[in-house]
């Protein structure tokens, strides 16, 4: 172990905040309030297997409380951890059709932040003990500050990101975030609690051999997407590429940035935006990828350009490694042309 893997993300964030001269701390508290909360889901989703027997007892468990479901439950313990220490004006959340205004206690709107969450994306995966993970993505207000957020704080381009990160659940719990300078990756010791710099200076290798995406759905696939899973599958240089899917896409995401590879989640006949959200899993992973020196793009733009009219909008998703998603394009271009 190096010196540096000793570092642990309080001291981490401390450490960055220093390096912006006139910074109130107000980012570096928003970050601290995200790294509490996801070690209490953390701790939830570790006996999911329990709460579940519990549950299935009667949804109430001993106290006579109704059981809530996990994404429901992640979701109240990250916004109780960010609205009861002032440092968002406003939460939007991919479990709540719409955004919460979040006021300090003298009732004024003093933050300039905006946080929206996916506080446990691919739920689906807990009743089987599959990592599931949390996505989050930071926006400076673009309205008047005191006055209550509006739709427009939250409706803003992925470019407009002053930090994003997500939380992998997995055989370790890891926090992964970039504010803007590279990427860096915190493992939680689950014995202290405590997140320590395991990842410094994260990079998506330029190429992978990994695509991922869920092939069961290839019928309904767009042609660029259908020929692009022909050429991964080719026998030719470095192909054929392997296929790997989670269904969880933190967890994909993560392995590719580590290993190089390509997540694609397309438009099908049936859903024609695709499933993923713009807001709430794209633009966060958008922007980490293009941190690490990877890319994404619906198939023709780039993710974080694109101007959201909703907060609930679906995008199709291709992320990863650069020159794979480059050659995606490639093909998504070439099956449209006359
Ligand atoms: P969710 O936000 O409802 O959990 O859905 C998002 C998840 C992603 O984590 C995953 O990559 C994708 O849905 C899997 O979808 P599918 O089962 O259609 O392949
Ligand atoms: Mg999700």
């Amino acid at each position: 172990m190096s010196d540096q893997t000793f570092q642990t993300l309080g001291e981490f964030i401390i450490d960055k905040q220093e390096d912006f001269k006139y910074s109130t701390g107000e980012l570096s508290r928003l970050i601290s309030a995200i790294r509490l909360a996801s070690k209490v889901v953390n701790r939830e989703v570790n006996k999911a297997g329990i709460a579940n027997i519990i549950g299935q007892a009667g949804n109430q468990n001993i106290q006579g409380e109704d059981q809530q479901k996990l994404d429901v439950l992640a979701n109240n313990i990250f916004i109780e951890a960010l609205s009861q220490r002032e440092v968002v004006c406003g939460i939007a959340s991919e479990e709540s059709d719409d955004f919460i205004e979040i006021k300090a206690t003298n009732n004024a709107h003093l933050s300039k932040y905006v946080v929206l969450i996916d506080p446990l994306d691919g739920s689906s995966n807990i009743d089987v003990n599959v990592s599931v993970g949390t996505i989050f993505s930071i926006y400076r207000r673009v309205t008047e500050p005191g006055t209550p957020v509006q739709m427009e704080d939250f409706l803003q381009k992925g470019i407009k990101q002053v930090a994003a990160g997500y939380v992998v659940y997995g055989s370790s719990t890891m926090i992964v975030y970039t504010t803007g300078n590279g990427v860096n990756g915190f493992t939680l010791d689950p014995s202290i609690g405590t997140y320590y710099l395991s990842h410094p200076n994260m990079k998506i290798p330029t190429s992978g051999k990994i695509y991922s995406i869920n092939e069961g759905n290839y019928i309904k696939f767009p042609q660029g997407v259908k020929d692009y899973i022909k050429y991964c599958q080719l026998e030719e240089d470095d192909r054929p590429y392997t296929s790997r899917y989670i269904g969880s896409l933190v967890s994909d995401f993560h392995r590719n940035m580590i290993k190089g590879g390509i997540y694609i989640y397309p438009s099908t006949s049936h859903s024609p935006k695709g499933k993923l959200r713009l807001l709430y899993e794209c633009n966060p992973m958008a922007f980490l990828a293009e941190q690490a020196g990877g890319k994404c793009s619906d198939g023709y733009r780039r993710i974080l350009e694109i101007q959201p009219t909703e907060l609930h909008q679906r995008v199709p998703f291709f992320c990863g490694s650069a020159a794979m998603v480059t050659k995606a394009e490639e093909f998504m271009t070439k099956a449209v042309k006359p």
